[in-house]
C-alpha cells in the first residue's frame, strides 16, 4: 500500500488588494472631481479593511446563511431568523464607516452621494449582501425626508443615518405580493384598518421581504373605508410605515414569518414571505399617492444596484482575473502575456469603465438635486438616467461576471473558489428594483410626463460632453461615433412621436440601450479629455464607441418596431402551438 501522489503544483490563488488601490478610474474621477484628502484617505483606509478583513465577513455570510426558527423547544411561535456573526459585525461596520449616513451629511456638499457611493463601491463585492439592507435603509431615509422628517419618523430617520452602532437601523421595502411584483398598482391586496388612535393595523401577505431583519419597514397598503370597501389600482394605495418588534412573549407583532425563500443567489441575505396580520403602521403619503411617494425609495435602491453591479465587474476583472493572470501559466507563458486574454480582459474593463462612469453621474445629480444645487435640467436628467443606468449596468454585470469566471478557466466554476456566487448574485441585479422591460418602459413613461423633457435635457448634455472634446484629435472618431449617433436617436425620436403607443413599446428596450451606450461614450470622452486624463483613457473611448451605439435607429429602419413584427413574434415563440 502506498498513499497516491499528488504532485507538487498548487496553483497561487489570486489575491484581493486594496480596492481603492487597485482602481485607477475610481481615483482618477475622485481626483478630477472630489480631490479632498480626507476623503481619499477615508476611501484607501477603508478599501484596506475591505482587503484584510471584511472579505472575509463577506464570504463568511454566503456559507452561513440565515435561516427560520419558526419555534422555541416549548412549542411557542418566535419566528427568529437567525443570520451569522459576520452579517450582525457588517451592520456595526456600516454604522461606523457612515454607509448611508455620508449620503445625508450636508458637509459634504454636492458631492456627498459620489463619496458614499465610492465608498459602497469599494465594499458591494466584499459585503455579504449587506448592501442590500443599506440600500432600503437609504432609501427609507429619502422617503422620510420627503415626506417630512417629524413623528412618527422623526427618531428613525436619526436611526436609519446613524453613524452609532447601537442605535443604527435598516430599513425593509415590502411592496411585492403574489400577484406580482411588477404592477404594483394591481397586484396589491394589503388592506389597512383605520384606528381610532389615527394609526392602522395591516393586514395581508408580502411574497418577498428582503433582509426581513429590518428594524423597520415602508410598504404600501389600501386604505379600507368604514363599509370594509378599497379603491383598486395604483389610486387605491398609500405609504406606511411600521417597526419591527416584539410582545412580552417574544412573538412578532402583527407579523408571522412564513419562510425563507430558497434563492438562487443572494443567499447571504433573508428573504422571506410575510403574512402580515395586524401590523402597526402609520400612514406617511396622503391617501392614493403610495406609488409616487415611494418613488424616492425606489430611485435610491436603483441607484445602489447600479451601483453593486459595477462594482461586481470591477471586482472580476481588475482585482482577481488580472491578478490571476500574473500568476497563472499556460502554453509555455503567464496569462498575461497572452494578447488574446488580454484582449478579452481589455473588453471587459470597457465595459466597466462605462458602467462606473455611468452610475457615477447618476450620483453625482443625485447629489446636485439633494444639496439644491439641481438646475431642472439636472433633475429631468436623473430621472431619464436613473432607470436607463439601472437596466443596462444590470445586464452588462451578468455578462461581463460570467466573462470574468471564464477568465480562471475550470477554477472559475469551483464552488468554494467564491466566485460562481458572484455570478449568482449578479443575477439578481437585472431582475429586482424593476426587471429590464418594466425599466425600459418607465424610460417611456418619463418622457410622455414631461413632455419630452427629459429627452431635451439628454440631448443638450450629450451635445456639451462633445463640444469639450472638440479639437481633441486622438479622440475623433469616438466624438464622431457619439455626435453621429446622437442624430440618429433624434431623428428616431422624431418619427417615434407620432407612431402608436405600441411602436414605442416595441422600441422601449433597444431605446434604453441607446440612451446608456451614447451617454456612456459621451462620458468616456469627457474623462479622456480631462487634464490628468491617461492614454488608457482615451483608448478605453475609443474602444467604447466602435460598437452600434443607436440600435434604436437601425432597428427601425428593419421595421421591428412595425405592428407586423409584434404578431410574427408571437408566432415564433408558439410555433409549435400554432402548428398544432
Ligand atoms: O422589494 C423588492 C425586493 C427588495 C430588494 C431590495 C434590493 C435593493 C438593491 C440592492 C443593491 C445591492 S423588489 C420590488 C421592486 N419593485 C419594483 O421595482 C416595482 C417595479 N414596477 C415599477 O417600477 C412600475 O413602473 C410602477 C409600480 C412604479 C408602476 O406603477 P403605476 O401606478 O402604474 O405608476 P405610474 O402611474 O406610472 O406612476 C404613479 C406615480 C406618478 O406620479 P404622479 O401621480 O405625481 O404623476 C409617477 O410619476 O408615481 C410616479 N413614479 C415615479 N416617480 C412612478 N415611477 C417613478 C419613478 N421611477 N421615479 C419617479
Amino acid at each position: 500500500f502506498s498513499r497516491a501522489r499528488v504532485g507538487s503544483f498548487f496553483q497561487e490563488q489570486p489575491v484581493l488588494k486594496n480596492p481603492f488601490l487597485e482602481d485607477a478610474l475610481l481615483r482618477g474621477y475622485l481626483k478630477r472631481h472630489l480631490p479632498e484628502e480626507a476623503i481619499l484617505s477615508d476611501l484607501n483606509a477603508f478599501g484596506e479593511r475591505v482587503a484584510k478583513d471584511i472579505d472575509t465577513w463577506g464570504r463568511e455570510c454566503e456559507l452561513n446563511p440565515p435561516r427560520l426558527v419558526h419555534f422555541d423547544p416549548w412549542g411557542r411561535r418566535v419566528d427568529h431568523i437567525v443570520t451569522s456573526e459576520a452579517w450582525k459585525r457588517l451592520k456595526d461596520l456600516s454604522a461606523q464607516e457612515g454607509l448611508v449616513a455620508i449620503g445625508y451629511d450636508k458637509s459634504f456638499g454636492e458631492w456627498r452621494r459620489v463619496y458614499q457611493m465610492s465608498k459602497l463601491y469599494i465594499f458591494s463585492p466584499s459585503s455579504g449582501l449587506y448592501t442590500c439592507p443599506l440600500a432600503m435603509t437609504d432609501g427609507a431615509a429619502k422617503v422620510i425626508q420627503s415626506v417630512g422628517v417629524s413623528p412618527p419618523v422623526e427618531e428613525a430617520y436619526r436611526r436609519l443615518t446613524s453613524r452609532q452602532p447601537e442605535r443604527f437601523w435598516t430599513s425593509g421595502q415590502w411592496m411585492t405580493e403574489r400577484q406580482g411584483g411588477s404592477d404594483v398598482g394591481t397586484g396589491t391586496e394589503t388592506v389597512a384598518i383605520p384606528q381610532a388612535d389615527g394609526s392602522y393595523r395591516l393586514h395581508g401577505f408580502k411574497w418577498f421581504t428582503s433582509a426581513t431583519d429590518a428594524d423597520m419597514t415602508l410598504t404600501l397598503a389600501r386604505v379600507q373605508d368604514r363599509s370594509g370597501s378599497t379603491t383598486p389600482g395604483s389610486r387605491g394605495l398609500s405609504l406606511f410605515y411600521a417597526e419591527v418588534s416584539r410582545d412580552e412573549d417574544g412573538r412578532l407583532r402583527g407579523i408571522e414569518v412564513q419562510r425563507l425563500k430558497d434563492k438562487l443567489g443572494t443567499r447571504q441575505m433573508p428573504t422571506a414571505e410575510l403574512l402580515l396580520d395586524g401590523l402597526p403602521a402609520y400612514r406617511l403619503s396622503e391617501e392614493g399617492r403610495g406609488v409616487a411617494s415611494i418613488a424616492n425609495m425606489l430611485t435610491i435602491t436603483r441607484i445602489h444596484n447600479s451601483i453593486s453591479a459595477a462594482a461586481a465587474m470591477r471586482r472580476q476583472v481588475l482585482q482577481l482575473a488580472r491578478d490571476y493572470a500574473t500568476r497563472r501559466t499556460a502554453f509555455g507563458k503567464l496569462l498575461k502575456d497572452h494578447p488574446l486574454h488580454m484582449q478579452t480582459l481589455a473588453r471587459m474593463e470597457v465595459e466597466t469603465r462605462a458602467a462606473f462612469l455611468l452610475v457615477m453621474d447618476v450620483c453625482r445629480l443625485l447629489g446636485r438635486e439633494e444639496s439644491g444645487l439641481a438646475s431642472e435640467f439636472d433633475r429631468h436628467l436623473l430621472r431619464l438616467l436613473t432607470p436607463v443606468v439601472k437596466l443596462f449596468t444590470g445586464k452588462q454585470a451578468v455578462a461581463v461576471v460570467s466573462e470574468g469566471l471564464e477568465s480562471f478557466g475550470g477554477q472559475g466554476y469551483i464552488e468554494d473558489t467564491g466566485m460562481p456566487g458572484i455570478l449568482r448574485d449578479a443575477q439578481v441585479l437585472s431582475i429586482w428594483e424593476g426587471t429590464t422591460n418594466v425599466l425600459s418602459l418607465d424610460v417611456l413613461r418619463c418622457v410622455a410626463r414631461s413632455s419630452g423633457m427629459v429627452l431635451h435635457a439628454y440631448f443638450a448634455h450629450v451635445k456639451s460632453l462633445l463640444a469639450g472634446a472638440s479639437g481633441v484629435s486622438s479622440l475623433d472618431p469616438a466624438v464622431k461615433a457619439v455626435g453621429g449617433a446622437l442624430s440618429e436617436l433624434e431623428q428616431f425620436v422624431q418619427i417615434a412621436a407620432s407612431r402608436s403607443p405600441s411602436y414605442l413599446e416595441l422600441a422601449a428596450r433597444d431605446l434604453a440601450y441607446s440612451l446608456a451606450r451614447i451617454y456612456a461614450g459621451a462620458l468616456l470622452i469627457d474623462h479622456a479629455c480631462w487634464k490628468d486624463a491617461s492614454p488608457n483613457d482615451t483608448y478605453a473611448a475609443l474602444r467604447w464607441c466602435e460598437q452600434e451605439l443607436c440600435l434604436v435607429a437601425s432597428k427601425q429602419k428593419r421595421g421591428c418596431y412595425d405592428s407586423s413584427s409584434a404578431s410574427m413574434d408571437a408566432a415564433l415563440v408558439y410555433d409549435n402551438l400554432i402548428q398544432k
